[in-house]
């Protein structure tokens, strides 16, 4: 907020923007999840499930009461000629400046977000997001047919060659940017081992400081942990370098809020001893322990 650029973006909703940013997280130290906010693990925990079962589908997200990706499957079902409803272009901003729009899109969300969970051919349809992350992790398009599991891969190279400089796993699929919801913001992350320990370090190329930030550093340190549990592997650093770096300029005041309390210690991660593979884990073999954090401070999110 001091140095950073003013700069407009694509929502409409302009930011204070740094190029190039990174920090590291010592993961033997403690979980890096933020103290000075609660950030819902839980929502973590099932967006991470859902792109390591390679889905692209609302649907499962809902299914686990998570709604982080609503707007982006909303923004597809009201442009479709399937859609009858009111006119909702441009629903982000426009439901931050009028309250009785708000309450008309909220409505048109809920009955889209039940239609999804109710009526699966319906999901099929407008609940799929595009070839983001599920896809391009577990199912990469080969040109000449077939796919590649870069998950699959990347664990067998960690396993087997362990000194490589090829640890890497992409989801910028240039190809697929054009029909992609939103394309990739955690664009590549490369593993590194050295002394027994397994670091993983991620490119993220746009970051919401204050909303998905916090949400992708509990996210990655969550995937390094698993990924450390299938191969055998101790925990080592996240390292996040970030590309364009920002705060929404209608975040400002929650940020100063955030900055004003006083970090909790660190909670630590639970995961559930009796599972060796990453595709076995599910919701309950995931925990935190000793979270102590202070209150939500709820944030408008830019689409
Ligand atoms: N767009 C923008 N502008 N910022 C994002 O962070 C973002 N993140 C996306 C998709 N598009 C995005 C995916 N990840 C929330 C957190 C992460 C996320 C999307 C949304 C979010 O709204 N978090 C709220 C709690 C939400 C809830 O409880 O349902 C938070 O306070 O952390
Ligand atoms: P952009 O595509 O114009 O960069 O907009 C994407 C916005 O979403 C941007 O503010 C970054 C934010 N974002 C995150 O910070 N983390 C995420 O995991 C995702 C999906 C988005």
């Amino acid at each position: 907020m001091d140095e950073g650029h003013d700069k407009e973006d694509r929502t409409g909703t302009g930011t204070k923007s740094i190029f190039g940013a990174q920090m590291r997280f010592d993961l033997s130290q403690g979980f890096p999840i933020l103290t000075t906010k609660k950030v819902p693990f839980d929502l973590i925990k099932s967006e991470l499930l859902w792109f390591l079962r390679g889905d692209t589908n609302i649907r499962f997200l809902l299914q686990h009461h998570n709604h982080i990706w609503d707007e982006w499957a909303f923004a597809n079902w009201i442009k479709s000629p399937d859609y009858q409803g009111l006119d909702m272009t441009n629903f982000g901003l426009r439901s931050q400046n009028d309250p009785n729009f708000k309450e008309e899109y909220e409505a048109e969300m809920a009955k889209f977000t039940q239609k999804i969970v109710e009526d699966e051919a319906f999901a099929q349809k407008y609940g799929n997001l595009g070839d983001v992350y599920g896809a391009q992790w577990r199912h990469w398009q080969k040109r000449d047919g077939g796919f590649i599991d870069q998950i699959a891969q990347v664990i067998e190279q960690i396993k087997t060659n362990p000194d490589s400089r090829r640890l890497l796993v992409t989801a910028w699929n240039p190809e697929d940017i054009p029909t992609s919801a939103l394309p990739p913001c955690h664009v590549l992350f490369q593993f590194y081992v050295a002394d027994r320990k397994i670091s993983l370090q991620l490119y993220q190329r746009s970051g919401d400081m204050f909303l998905g930030v916090p949400f992708n550093i509990a996210s990655y340190s969550l995937l390094l942990s698993l990924i450390a549990r299938e191969t055998g592997l101790e925990v080592g650093e996240l390292i996040h370098t970030l590309g364009d770096a920002h705060i929404y300029r209608n975040h400002f005041e929650q940020v100063k809020e955030l900055l004003a309390r006083s970090p909790y210690e660190s909670p630590t991660l639970w995961l559930n001893p009796a599972k060796t593979k990453v595709a076995d884990f599910t919701m309950d073999d995931i925990k935190l322990r000793s979270y102590r954090h202070h209150g939500t401070i709820k944030a408008p999110v830019a689409v």
